[in-house]
């Protein structure tokens, strides 16, 4: 697909792809691993769309070589990967287990060796299911066991990554995970999901200050961002919009950047203890901010359990997951945060950015994806006039490097750069990988 020549970025934009490790790792048992509550949740029949699970995704434990490989020739100058808890701290606390270590030591210095920067995420959502069993996020203790974790990884990779990033979309972990039920661990707790969300940024700020006293690596955090979009025109429709919002967006965003709770959401005074604002103030180096699409919103019917209702955004293409394409969004959502916050935003990079649509090799064995290269080209427009209109925002990576196991919707959602043909785990670079390549990074 020919698109016009992208604007300029400055020379030291990051520019990279980002995974997740239960999403691509397999290896399920390897090397003292323990169980996540992602393999607990994948493992219980009618939970993941197509029956499937993560015990071997993109078998990315034992090919990392070749994919770091997919990463050099593509040319980014980062590439974001998370650590599996578990294979650290197999039943979520104690000392390390070194060969779960040795893995992601191999993976930096493979990834260094080919001038690609480490960006390590700690946690995206794949909680030791021992700490589970132990009463997980819903437990204040979980927020310092994350801390002790943090330390660990850092002793070991602190000299070599580049950018940590604490937690991955504590949103969407506390509401599908816990207020709705279709992410692990499984939880329909509504409303009483709140002290997910507390100790999650405890948590966060907890290791912060544990990666603080490690090094001078740059710590960040990745939200997860959904400009609200009005569907109808009364005050009930505004109010529920704004109720929305202070769930999805504020609620991640407000305490840590020194406003403390949203007062609308009125968590329980006695989860947030003396200090802990604070603690979970703690200065951040970059703020990490995922989208995909903003959320229509209209007043809910009066027996809804929920304040709002979530309606479908018309005029917009979809992608497969039957998202909107809306990359005028990610720029409204980006001079949304700096009006909001000002000085106190830190420089922003868009940590994942993507779509899914249904990619499958043709006769020749390519894998064309022209919508993908239409999302990207839409979007990454966007950063560039929310840039010009003001806003810090010093990178950008494309959520997938790999099609992988998409959580609830298991291989039925592809986002990759590379088309992955799971029974042979062969991987194909998609044509939005030589786009990507060649029309955004070496231009
Ligand atoms: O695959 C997920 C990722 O793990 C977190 N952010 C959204 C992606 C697409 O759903």
């Amino acid at each position: 697909m020919t698109t016009p020549p992208m604007p300029e970025f400055p020379a030291d934009f990051r520019w990279g792809v980002a995974t997740s490790a239960y999403q691509i790792e397999g290896a399920a048992t390897a090397d003292g691993r323990g169980p996540s509550i992602w393999d607990t949740f994948a493992h219980t029949p009618g939970r993941i769309a197509d029956g499937s699970t993560g015990d071997e995704a993109c078998d990315h434990y034992h090919r990392y070589a070749e994919d770091v490989a997919l990463l050099a020739g593509l040319g980014v100058s980062a590439y974001r990967f998370s650590i599996a808890w578990p294979r650290v701290q197999p039943a979520g606390a104690g000392p390390a287990n070194p060969a779960g270590l040795d893995f992601y030591d191999r993976l930096v210095d493979t990834l260094l060796d080919a001038a690609v920067d480490p960006v390590a995420t700690l946690f995206h959502w794949d909680l030791p299911q021992a700490l589970e069993d132990a009463g997980g996020w819903l437990h204040r203790d979980t927020a310092a066991r994350f801390a002790e974790y943090a330390d660990l990884v850092a002793a070991r990779l602190d000299d070599r990554v580049k950018l940590w990033i604490t937690l991955n979309e504590p949103f969407i972990h506390m509401s599908l995970g816990h207020g709705m039920g279709v992410h692990a661990p499984g939880r329909m707790l509504l409303f009483d999901a709140f002290p997910v969300a507390h100790h999650q940024l405890l948590g966060h700020g907890l290791a912060v200050a544990a990666l603080r006293a490690r090094g001078t690596t740059p710590v960040a955090i990745a939200n997860n961002y959904s400009p609200v979009r009005v569907s109808g025109e009364t005050e009930a429709d505004r109010a529920a919009g704004a109720a929305y919002d202070a769930l999805h967006n504020r609620l991640f965003t407000d305490p840590l950047l020194g406003l403390g709770y949203p007062e609308e959401l009125d968590l329980d005074a006695a989860l947030v203890r003396d200090g802990d604002l604070d603690v979970i103030a703690a200065p951040l180096d970059v703020l990490g901010v995922n989208y995909y699409n903003p959320t229509g919103i209209r007043a809910a019917e009066e027996d809804s359990p929920l304040p709002f209702e979530i309606v479908p955004l018309a005029g917009y293409p979809r992608t497969a997951f039957d998202w909107p394409v809306a990359p005028d969004g990610l720029r409204d959502l980006l001079l949304g945060l700096r009006d909001a916050y000002g000085e106190a935003l830190p420089p922003i990079q868009i940590t994942e950015s993507g779509c899914a649509y249904h990619d499958g090799p043709d006769g020749q064995g390519r894998v064309d994806d022209p919508e993908r290269i239409a999302y990207l080209d839409g979007h990454i427009r966007a950063v560039r006039e929310a840039m010009d209109a003001g806003v810090a925002v010093t990178g950008y990576f494309v959520w997938s490097l790999l099609d992988n196991w998409e959580w609830a919707e298991g291989f039925t959602k592809r986002f990759g750069l590379v088309h992955v043909d799971y029974p042979t785990q062969r991987r194909t670079p998609k044509s939005s990988y030589a786009w990507f390549r060649d029309r955004v990074i070496r231009r």
